[in-house]
């Protein structure tokens, strides 16, 4: 990065922000691929976007007490990072996870932002969360937890405002209950939150959207750039939650292998292929463990690190689990074993070098903020869905993503090509992501 502009930015919120580390990851990120668009245009200069685009419009944090199975009170942080609103209502997860904090929360939201433009729907940056953990409490607690969360987030969201899904530890149940609470307290049943039941205005598809849209971006990326596709190809996926179950069920479904998974209890290795019914009955409805699928599949080899996955050999590697979960060193064993693709299902699951050091060695690279777009994308659809008071079949959501994640990859690579590297796919979506939205923050003033 020279423009100086975009140093003195940096600069500022560096010195501001030195607490926080993931946001000052995300926004070196995209300052740093933006450049060439920055310096075609200095109107951005002169009407101060950048020094706006990197702070939030509003952050809210709040006590959230509840009272656990023996009687005792607890009490978790809550927060909601409105970030900008420039092309729509805020819009984003909810994540529940004792790592949660105001840097991670900014980070996430931040990139959301961009990541919402790339759909090319109307919704702004949000996100929220708390450092409760879901992880062996009870129905009963997370009810509680969830009611007492949405007793105070209720005051800052909806339909038209800030509309929250799921993320890390939220899923269907809380978001039920989260639900019924704004219902309660507010006297309206409306499009408030995405990601909900079918019985209560959920989208069919929307469970499945993230994983899914994952490997329609990543089947369009092989099928561009090198002529091939899943076909034939041995994958792995880290995290076996809600995008990497649903990213393992798409890979098979296109026709690879997946050789290998993972989640906080270790990594699993079947060189025949994983098993996606077994793991989904593991995972996501006994709310088990890695460790408890490898027990029950005969095939599979065990080892107590998640981080050992990155040694497995494979064609294609679908990150899935968190935020810088892939290292310089893990990109280097994946390059070494001769992966054509990494594809980021997470939110920022490669570090800075990692990200480098794919492009450099001209890997396949899909960048969070557009090849996991496909679950807020289907949040939008439910969105659509629930002001219209109409359902669409899951045939026809499913191919709305998949003709809207390939669009992406297109205009993504596009964009990549004509600043000079195709294979800088982060630029292309930084650039494209940004480009829409400081087009909305010049046009509507100083605010
Ligand atoms: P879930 O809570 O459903 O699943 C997360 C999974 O990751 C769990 O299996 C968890 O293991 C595992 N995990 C967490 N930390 C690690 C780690 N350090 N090493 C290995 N595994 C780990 O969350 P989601 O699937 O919803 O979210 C995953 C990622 O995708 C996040 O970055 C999220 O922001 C992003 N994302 C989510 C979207 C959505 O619609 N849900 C949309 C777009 C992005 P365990 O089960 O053992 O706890
Ligand atoms: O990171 C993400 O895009 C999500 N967690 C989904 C957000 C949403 O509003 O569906």
């Amino acid at each position: 990065m020279t423009n100086e502009y975009l140093l003195q930015v940096y600069k500022n919120i560096k010195e501001k922000d030195k607490n926080e580390p993931e946001f000052l990851q995300a926004v070196y990120e995209v300052l740093n691929s933006i450049e060439p668009y920055v310096n075609e245009h200095p109107e951005l200069e002169k009407n101060g976007i950048i020094e706006r685009f990197v702070e939030p419009e509003r952050i809210i944090t709040f006590r959230v007490p509840w009272v656990d199975d023996s009687g005792k009170v607890q009490v978790n942080r809550g927060f909601r990072v409105q970030f900008n609103s420039a092309i729509g209502p805020y819009k984003g997860g909810i994540r529940l996870h004792p790592s949660v904090n105001v840097s991670i929360m900014k980070f996430l939201a931040f990139e959301q932002g961009l990541k919402n433009s790339l759909t090319g729907l109307p919704m702004g940056g949000g996100k929220g969360g708390s450092d409760f953990n879901p992880q062996g409490k009870s129905d009963l607690e997370v009810m509680r937890f969830c009611q007492s969360f949405m007793t105070e987030l209720c005051k800052h969201i909806g339909a038209d405002t800030d509309v929250p899904a799921g993320d890390i530890g939220t899923g269907k149940r809380e978001i039920g209950f989260m639900f019924g609470q704004y219902k309660r307290i507010r006297n309206e049943f409306t499009g408030v939150l995405t990601g909900k039941g079918l019985s209560y205005g959920g989208s069919l598809g929307r469970t499945s959207a993230t994983g899914h849209g994952l490997c329609y971006f990543a089947n369009k990326m092989l099928d561009k750039m090198a002529n091939t596709s899943f076909e034939g190809k041995k994958v792995i996926v880290s995290g076996a939650g809600n995008v990497g179950l649903y990213a393992v069920e798409k890979a098979m479904d296109l026709g690879a292998t997946v050789v290998a998974v993972n989640d906080i209890s270790g990594t699993v290795y079947n060189e025949k292929g994983i098993n996606f019914d077994l793991l989904k009955e593991i995972k996501e409805e006994k709310r088990l463990f890695i460790k408890d699928y490898a027990a029950l599949d005969k095939d599979a080899k065990f080892t107590e690190n998640p981080k050992d996955l990155w040694k497995i050999k494979c064609d294609i590697a679908l990150p899935c689990a968190t935020q810088n979960e892939i290292d310089l060193e893990d990109a280097k064993a994946l390059v070494a074993n001769n992966v054509i693709c990494v594809c980021e299902g997470a939110n920022m699951p490669c570090t800075l070098e990692a990200t480098d050091y794919f492009i450099e060695n001209k890997i396949m690279f899909g960048p969070a903020k557009a090849a996991n777009a496909g679950g807020v994308m289907v949040s939008g659809f439910e969105m659509s869905q629930n002001s219209m008071r109409y359902a669409w079949t899951f045939e026809e959501v499913e191919a709305k993503l998949k003709q809207q994640m390939e669009n992406i990859f297109i205009e993504v690579y596009d964009c990549a090509k004509h600043y000079g590297n195709e294979y800088n796919t982060v630029l292309g979506a930084n650039i494209s992501g940004f480009k829409k939205v400081s087009e909305a923050m010049l046009a509507q003033g100083v605010c």
